[in-house]
């Protein structure tokens, strides 16, 4: 494997960054989680958009602009032969001293690796997870704002392990207010009736590139799309609910908090959507290899 670094390519053994970079002293930095279909980078501007964004919130400026970002990462998937997989690009506040200072840190690093992911165990994207409501809650807007996809995801990581303690592969965090923001790395999708329906950014869901794709083929089949904000009641009482994201992609989820979602099988909204998902992502994209 060959990950980029800063302009140049290292085998994985040699891939190393400073232990002074704030990026790990401090989750001082801004990523990307990317993939490959067929040769294709999909969605790599709205990816590239939204890193800009995320530096620019925690006032990081990134050493590349974004043409070259874009160029770096279709040739580190072109160096490893990627075809289908996913993308990890990193670009952390660089190397310091001890304190938090990022004055003090001279040059962000820009890294990116091409590999392989799978989030979930095959047999739920057909059988549908059982997720629960966890006591960790969304990241305040005030505090660490939940848009900004940050190098610090101990808020999602203890999500994560509360539902792993209960036996579950993900987690529904709430925001503050107790209205449901999302999941761990996913969007959440409800079906009620003839109406798909999201929260809304402001509950503290990530401005997912997965969700605004599904809402965009949604609107496309004739759904009518709405992101109110979402109580657990909502959940439990939906027709069908999945979760959306570039690891996951789309995945159906049949129980919440042990409530059976509708008929506690994956529903026929979500199976045409996975359908028009994929025949999206096997047909677009940044070329690899042309
Ligand atoms: N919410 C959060 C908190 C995320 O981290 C999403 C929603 C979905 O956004 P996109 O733009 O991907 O549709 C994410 C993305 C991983 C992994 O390594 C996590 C994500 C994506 C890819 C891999 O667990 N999270």
């Amino acid at each position: 494997m060959k990950i980029y670094i800063d302009g140049k390519y290292y085998s994985e053994r040699d891939a190393k960054i400073s232990v002074f970079d704030h990026g790990l002293l401090y989750g001082d930095g801004v990523f990307e989680g990317i993939r490959a279909y067929n040769g294709r980078v999909f969605k790599l501007k709205e990816h590239i958009d939204r890193l800009f964004y995320s530096a620019k919130a925690i006032l990081l400026t990134l050493p590349l602009p974004h043409a070259r970002i874009m160029e770096a990462v279709v040739e580190t998937c072109r160096r490893n032969k990627l075809r289908d997989g996913y993308i990890r690009l990193v670009v952390t506040r660089g190397a310091g001293t001890l304190g938090l200072n990022p004055n003090r840190c001279k040059n962000p690093s820009v890294i990116i690796i091409a590999d392989k992911i799978q989030l979930y165990p095959e047999e739920y994207y057909r059988k549908g997870l059982e997720i629960i409501t966890v006591p960790t809650t969304r990241n305040l807007h005030s505090a660490l704002n939940p848009a900004i996809k940050s190098l610090n995801y101990l808020n999602n990581i203890l999500a994560k392990i509360e539902a792993a303690n209960s036996g579950c592969e993900e987690a529904i965090m709430l925001n503050a207010e107790g209205f449901v923001a999302e999941c761990t790395g996913d969007n959440i999708f409800i079906v009620k009736g003839n109406h798909l329906l999201t929260p809304p950014l402001s509950a503290g869901a990530l401005y997912g590139i997965t969700r605004q794709t599904v809402i965009d083929l949604a609107k496309k089949s004739g759904l009518a799309v709405a992101e109110p904000n979402l109580t657990r009641y909502d959940l439990f009482n939906a027709d069908e609910c999945f979760l959306t994201g570039t690891g996951a992609e789309v995945i159906p989820v049949v129980k919440i908090d042990g409530r059976i979602i509708g008929t506690g099988k994956p529903g026929p909204v979500l199976r045409r959507l996975v359908e028009q998902y994929h025949a999206l992502t096997n047909s677009s994209g940044e070329p690899i290899y042309e």
